[in-house]
């Protein structure tokens, strides 16, 4: 595909903007951007988009030139109610998103991943089984962080992969027109970006895009019996294949010693090991305590990634040797240290009380728990019932420290005291002193897990400033 002699419009100078212009350029297009900020950074990339001989313009947008273009291409971030994007509705101009732009130029086939959690993991779990087995793979996409580029990125490599994995976000897949995964998964639904969506079910019908050119060539990678994914599905060409993992049915786990999975079931864990079954043949990949991911949520993504691999052509034998050697993503239940018997748990990208919940119920080791940072006025007391039995300390540190001993302390008597409650105590003074007290107060088969359900604002610029000094001070207790 070629875009010569086309005017593209791309608006917004993020990560996703910058890709996309560089791609279209490329291609031959005539490239415009409008950014409405002015600030350092936009001004850097717009320099140096300006020095690829591409029209960049800051501060502001001019409606009428973009609506005047012959592709527009429109940055996740902005939203559809965004007055720049509603002017454009207003003329009737449509616009799609980087990835759509992305995928005209992919090279191979295309994995494309969303859901509302594990996305990302999913997605480099994919990449990583992918290469381990063989087969040229790149990921990238929503990814972010650093961990991964743009689609775009990948679309200008230049390097033949076999496979491209992305990562969706809703805000892209609302965007796209051609885009057709080859094999699509999705991790699981539950409600979020409701500051952007005036509904859930208009951002599950973002999500249901990913169907839109659904044919019977069409894989689609789906958790066994999930209604609302069902829904998403609806009766979209392809085949579909299935994973169930523990977590996948909250309330209704299967007992020990039931073996797991079922009949229209391809992926799922049976008496302690990863399994795949296609066409009816059982593949054992690895025994599930081999897996060096922590987290039941993550025995889910690697069943997930595993099948979507072996759809793509892995061998189990790459498979079994990419989950053994698949690392935990950084501030994600990330493992920085053992010493003494005592784990040291990396999760300051739980920057809210959801996420420090579902780290503790995901740990089966007791757990020294280090709650705190700026105090964004959400309600602790959710963390009570998850510590309850699960932690044996609970340090409060930071801006929020307060309101975090006050609520708990309350929330542990109103669920009655008693055996399994951990003691609740305030920690004056920094991560130093945070990570002192733990290392004093934590024993031999202890887990000391930083999940501290606040965002990092009060002592750092970032989540990833914090996980680092905390990881840095864990390494120093021994
Ligand atoms: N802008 C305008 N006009 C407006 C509004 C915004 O010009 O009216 C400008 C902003 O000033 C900004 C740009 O548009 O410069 C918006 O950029 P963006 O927010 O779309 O962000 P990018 O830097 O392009 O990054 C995006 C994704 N961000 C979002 O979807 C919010 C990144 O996902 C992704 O990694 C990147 O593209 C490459 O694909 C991040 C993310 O947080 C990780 N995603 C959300 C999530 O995972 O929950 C969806």
């Amino acid at each position: 595909m070629d875009l010569t002699g086309i005017e593209v419009a791309v608006i917004g100078l993020g990560a996703s903007g910058f890709a996309a212009a560089r791609l279209a350029a490329e291609k031959g297009g005539d490239v415009y951007v409008s950014e409405a900020r002015t600030d350092d950074a936009a001004a850097a990339r717009g320099a140096d988009l300006g020095d690829a001989g591409i029209d960049v313009e800051l501060g502001g947008h001019d409606i009428e030139r973009v609506a005047n273009a012959g592709l527009v291409v429109a940055s996740p971030g902005i939203p559809p109610d965004a007055p720049v994007l509603r002017a454009l509705a207003e003329r009737g101009v449509r616009w799609i998103s980087e990835p759509e732009l992305a995928a005209r130029f992919l090279p191979g086939s295309l994995i494309a991943v969303t859901g509302t959690n594990g996305k990302t993991t999913t997605t480099l779990l994919v990449d990583h089984l992918l290469r381990a087995s063989g087969i040229r793979s790149a990921a990238g996409g929503n990814v972010g962080g650093g961990l991964a580029p743009a689609a775009s990125d990948l679309a200008r490599s230049g390097i033949p992969y076999d496979w491209v994995v992305l990562e969706m976000s809703s805000f892209q897949l609302s965007g796209v027109d051609t885009f057709r995964p080859d094999i699509g998964v999705v991790t699981n639904l539950s409600p979020d970006h409701l500051d952007r969506y005036e509904s859930v079910g208009a951002y599950y019908a973002d999500k249901a895009r990913l169907f839109d050119n659904a044919d019977d060539d069409s894989a689609w990678v789906l958790p066994w019996g999930d209604e609302a994914v069902g829904r998403l599905a609806a009766d979209a060409a392809g085949r579909r294949f299935y994973f169930d993992g523990p977590t996948v049915h909250k309330g209704t786990a299967t007992a020990p010693g039931i073996p797991r999975g079922h009949g229209s079931c391809h992926a799922f864990e049976d008496d302690g090991m990863l399994l795949l079954r296609l066409d009816g043949e059982i593949e054992e990949l690895l025994p599930t305590g081999d897996l060096p991911l922590l987290g039941a949520h993550n025995v889910t993504n690697a069943l997930t990634a595993a099948l979507v691999a072996r759809l793509a052509g892995a061998q189990p034998g790459g498979i079994a040797a990419g989950l053994g050697s698949a690392r935990a993503l950084p501030h994600r239940l990330e493992p920085v240290h053992e010493a003494g018997g005592v784990l040291w748990v990396n999760d300051s990208k739980a920057t809210n009380v959801a996420a420090a919940c579902s780290a503790l119920q995901s740990l089966d080791r007791p757990v020294v728990l280090l709650l705190g940072g700026k105090d964004k006025g959400e309600d602790f007391t959710p963390l009570a019932a998850a510590a309850r039995g699960r932690a044996v300390l609970v340090l409060a540190y930071g801006a929020a420290r307060d309101r975090i001993v006050g609520e708990l302390e309350a929330a542990f008597a109103e669920l009655g005291g008693g055996t399994g409650v951990p003691p609740v105590e305030p920690v004056e003074g920094t991560m130093i002193e945070v990570v002192a007290r733990a290392a004093r107060a934590s024993r031999s088969g202890h887990v000391v897990l930083l999940s501290p359900a606040c965002s990092s604002y009060d002592l750092y610029d970032n989540y990833e400033q914090r996980g680092a000094h905390f990881a840095a001070l864990a390494r120093a207790t021994s």
